[in-house]
């Protein structure tokens, strides 16, 4: 049985909405972040430190191994439910592009976003610089446009198909959108499209 460890419309919701586009069988173990260690569901409680050091979601667990990192938990999940097509069988050249969307939506497009989140609660108060949350806006406008030229203008990012890459964007927009960062509106779009499936709005359904 597949364990997800996940909190909210955090990043773990990739994966939630990844399990349940998969159709794989598993149970979802939400647990609240920021909040003291001595409450049972929290992150910083010992048996959950016991899984994820770090105290962060998304954490799965497979028969007792424990695997951290979405994209690795996404890529999971795509490899067990082949019949999915969330990670199709892809020529080298096609599975290059893949690797290359995904490097750049969480080294790029995400970290302007998480700049904001560490810089206003996530570091401790006195390592946190007020003037970051410009330069995260504007580092977040620069990935959107080397976006542009990364997506052609299918609705999905990769084979005219729906993939984990087309989970981890529209995940990536709503955050920005929740954020309140510049969204043009053709990523608003694709994240309300994408959210529009039904596996979407049954792992919303369990977050909200
Ligand atoms: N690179 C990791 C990042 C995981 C991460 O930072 N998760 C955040 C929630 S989106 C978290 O658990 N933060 C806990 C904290 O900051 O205390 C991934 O993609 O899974």
């Amino acid at each position: 049985m597949i364990k997800l460890y996940g909190f909210g419309q955090s990043r773990s919701f990739r994966a939630l909405w990844a399990l349940e586009e998969s159709g794989l069988a598993y149970e979802y173990v939400p647990v609240t972040l920021r909040t003291d260690g001595a409450e049972v569901d929290s992150a910083q409680h010992p048996n959950y430190l016991s899984l994820n050091v770090q105290g962060k979601v998304p954490s799965l667990e497979i028969n007792g191994q424990i695997i951290t990192e979405s994209v690795a938990i996404l890529n999971y999940i795509g490899r067990e439910a082949p019949k999915s097509g969330l990670l199709p069988e892809m020529d080298t050249l096609s599975l290059a592009r893949y690797d290359e969307l995904a490097a750049f939506i969480l080294a790029e497009l995400e970290q302007p976003l998480w700049s904001k989140g560490k810089h206003v609660f996530a570091l401790p108060e006195e390592q946190r610089i007020p003037q970051m949350l410009e330069t995260a806006k504007f580092e977040f406008a620069k990935a959107v446009s080397a976006l542009d030229h990364l997506l052609g203008d299918d609705d999905f990012a990769i084979n005219n198909s729906f993939t984990l890459i087309d989970i981890l964007l529209a995940q990536t927009f709503n955050w920005a959108i929740r954020f309140e960062y510049d969204v043009p509106e053709k990523y608003v779009r694709l994240k309300e499209r994408h959210y529009a499936r039904p596996a979407a709005k049954r792992a919303f359904a369990i977050v909200e």
